[in-house]
């Protein structure tokens, strides 16, 4: 196996999540607490949130996307081999989710792992307290809500048989 000297290639990607209120039909079918369906996904940053099609199709260089949530669901690391790489779930509250990627096995890479904040709720300035006397406020708009970063996946010095998987890509 021979590594490409002096070489990164750079994949861009999307990671984060989108979130909607519970409707209260919905609510009604869910677990009681529920107020809201999110997505957590890793997209590539050539397809818009949301959007699954050809560009989206990371699986040429990603085996596995592992989804660790939060203890309170039922077996929390949501392991997923093809894409699109997300997990919807329902649920009441924000936290950590540890994404891992892993590579396909010719890459020769170790699995990255990071972290990304649920967000459930918006930002910004609450509705007027209607005892303060003051005209009402604006309201933000409720949901949906969207906490999406971009970043790059850096392969420094790629064995030359992967660097033939991504080139060809
Ligand atoms: C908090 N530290 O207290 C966070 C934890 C956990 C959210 C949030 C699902 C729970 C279930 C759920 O929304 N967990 O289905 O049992 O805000």
């Amino acid at each position: 196996k021979v590594r490409v000297r002096g070489l990164s290639v750079h994949r861009p990607i999307i990671y984060g999540n989108t979130a909607w209120l519970l409707t209260p039909e919905e609510r009604a079918t869910v677990n009681p607490d529920h107020t809201h369906r999110w997505t957590v996904a890793l997209r590539s940053a050539a397809s818009a949130p949301g959007k699954v099609g050809d560009a989206d199709d990371l699986s040429y260089f990603i085996k596995r996307v592992t989804f660790k949530l939060h203890e309170t669901y039922p077996t929390p690391n949501r392991n997923i081999d093809k894409p699109p790489f997300e997990v919807t779930e329902t649920g009441w509250g924000e936290f950590e989710i540890h994404i891992r990627i892993t590579f396909v096995v010719e890459s020769g890479e170790k699995p990255i792992s990071f972290y990304h904040h649920l967000k459930l709720h918006p930002w910004g300035p609450k509705p007027n307290d209607p005892a303060s006397g003051e005209p009402p406020a604006p309201s933000p708009p409720l949901s949906p809500i969207h906490s999406w970063k971009y970043d790059e996946i850096v392969f420094s010095e790629p064995f030359q048989v992967f660097l033939n998987t991504l080139n060809a890509h």
